[in-house]
């Protein structure tokens, strides 16, 4: 019995192995044959095998010219699970993006350049005075790769996807938002995170905050020059700024955990409760804050202001210092030239106005550089912006190119029946987080009369604490970003809540419920909620 049982095994094994042989050569001429595509321009097909980094696909790639070059991945027909996911990008993007747990997972997943590439034309400058490149990379980009995705899905599997999503963070969740306002029938369900959607108003802020760094030769800066040579070494005041906002929110939301669970509940008064922590007679030194550098953390806070007085935009929230160092102050470690300077550096020059100004100066730290107005092209400094001209309108024709900032998604979130789902993470320094948390207000208002239930229905917003720019920080980051919106979107099963995790590796050290705004996840254990043993969701409930 038992030598008759293995052969049983065996056999059916080898059969197996010979059919799957066979479909795999079928599997690659299939995808080999789709260069002829009718009515897509394609310059590869290719039949890519299992490999270590995932399953077999067919590899698409195209263009859409001028510019747009995209790539669509078709797992076998027996492995796609009937699905087109649509990956967003990042920055001002460039380049193709990949996804291979997504293809793994079976989706025919497509990403595009959005129209240019970084290797020719870096950071912004695709941008210098192109409108079409400028069209193409605000909003065309998404319309043109997803069709090219569902004919190459209706092509390669002869039937079209049964479910089209996007999930993308930061460019990519501005795409997201993009496509529910402005090409509501391309997608089922949409996961926008940490979306740079007010992309003028975002991009006038990073100007903001590297001019409250950088001027004076560095006079607002929370680093210090503690041996005299010149560099901006220590990160003293950066870290007692972090103390101070924790050593009065921290604990509001019940666990000391260096989470501040709901900013908008967070009474720190920089004037007040750095009061005793200001420089003697105003000299400054490493231990202390100049009223300057007090100045400056109002400002990062409070985000930019014309010299009217109105407001442009929110500021960074409470919570968020700890990666200041990285993104917002120049010191040594990250050679005076923090993460926002590469987005600050050229938009101005190539972005905002109607008819750019000229190309940046040779050195974006250097304030001292003259610009040569007189050049062809001419030198325009990015701390030469006006924020003035924000309010005058001078950015407004770009800003109807990039920006996503329209509260009225009746088309997707009503007429389409889309699902969307919006996170943003608290402590986002890239992205300030507020601005997401009002906008979601101006939707449930404008698309839905203020009707939260309504609302509810087919767009939700989260707000995981303490996490940074699309993932990172100090609260729990890790999660699947595209399960809660397949099952919403395919089973009508809204996301009530989500598991989060904190992995240290691969261990999860801090687990919590995120709750949809405005609800809180709050403790209900039976032991001490300042105990991380039992940071567990089961613990948690939103209210
Ligand atoms: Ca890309
Ligand atoms: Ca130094
Ligand atoms: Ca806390
Ligand atoms: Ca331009």
């Amino acid at each position: 019995m038992r030598f008759i049982a293995a052969l049983k095994i065996i056999v059916p094994g080898w059969l197996a192995f010979a059919a799957a042989a066979q479909g795999q050569e079928d599997h690659a001429a299939h995808c080999e044959a789709m260069i002829d595509t009718r009515n897509l321009t394609l310059y590869r097909a290719e039949w890519r095998p299992a490999s270590e980094s995932g399953p077999a696909y067919c590899h698409v790639q195209g263009q859409v010219g001028p510019g747009l070059t995209y790539y669509v991945q078709l797992p076998a027909p027996e492995a796609w699970n009937g699905r087109f996911l649509n990956w967003g990008d990042g920055g001002h993007d460039g380049d193709l993006d990949y996804a291979p747990h997504r293809i793994a997972e079976g989706y025919a997943v497509a990403n595009s350049n959005m129209g240019h590439d970084n290797g020719s034309q870096p950071g912004a400058t695709f941008a210098f005075n192109d409108r079409h490149a400028e069209r193409v990379y605000g909003y065309g980009h998404i319309k043109m790769t997803a069709d090219a995705a569902k004919t190459a899905i209706s092509a390669f599997y002869g039937r079209p996807a049964d479910y089209s999503y996007h999930e993308g963070c930061s460019t990519g969740g501005r795409q997201g938002l993009m496509a529910a306002q402005r090409w509501p029938q391309i997608f089922d369900g949409i996961v926008a995170g940490a979306p740079a959607s007010f992309l003028q108003r975002l991009n006038v802020t990073h100007n903001w905050d590297m001019q409250v760094m950088l001027r004076d030769n560095y006079a607002g800066s929370l680093s210090y020059d503690t041996d005299d040579n010149g560099t901006l070494d220590s990160l003293t005041k950066a870290d007692m700024l972090t103390e101070a906002v924790l050593a009065q929110c921290d604990a509001n939301d019940g666990i000391v955990d260096r989470v501040v669970n709901n900013p908008e509940t967070c009474d720190f008064v920089p004037e007040r409760d750095l009061a005793h922590a200001m420089c003697v007679d105003d000299v400054n030194g490493d231990n202390c804050f100049t009223t300057t550098q007090l100045e400056a953390i109002q400002a990062i806070y409070s985000g930019p202001y014309d010299s009217a007085g109105t407001s442009i935009y929110k500021g960074k929230s409470y919570g968020s210092e700890m990666r200041w160092p990285l993104i917002v102050v120049p010191h040594e470690g990250n050679n005076h030239r923090p993460g926002q300077m590469g987005l600050a550096s050229d938009y101005v020059n190539f972005l905002f106005y109607d008819n750019d100004p000229g190309v940046p100066t040779a050195r974006p730290t250097d304030l001292s550089l003259e610009p040569d107005a007189t050049r062809e092209p001419p030198e325009f400094a990015w701390w030469q912006f006006d924020f003035d001209d924000f309010t005058r309108g001078l950015g407004d024709t770009m800003r109807a190119i990039t920006d996503a900032d329209d509260p009225n998604m009746s088309r997707y979130l009503k007429q389409e029946g889309g699902k969307l789902l919006i996170w943003h993470g608290w402590a986002d320094t890239v992205i300030p987080a507020q601005p997401m948390v009002d906008f979601y207000g101006e939707v449930v208002d404008v698309t839905f009369d203020g009707d939260r239930a309504a609302s509810d229905e087919s767009v939700r917003l989260f707000m995981p604490p303490g996490v940074a720019h699309c993932a990172g920080g100090p609260g729990p980051d890790s999660w699947d970003r595209l399960a809660p919106i397949v099952e919403w979107v395919e089973n009508g099963t809204p996301p009530d809540s989500l598991t989060v995790q904190k992995l240290d590796d691969g261990a999860v050290v801090n687990e919590r419920l995120v709750c949809p705004y405005p609800e809180q996840a709050v403790y209900v254990g039976d032991g001490d909620a300042n105990d991380p043993a039992n940071w567990v969701a089961d613990n948690f409930v939103c209210e």
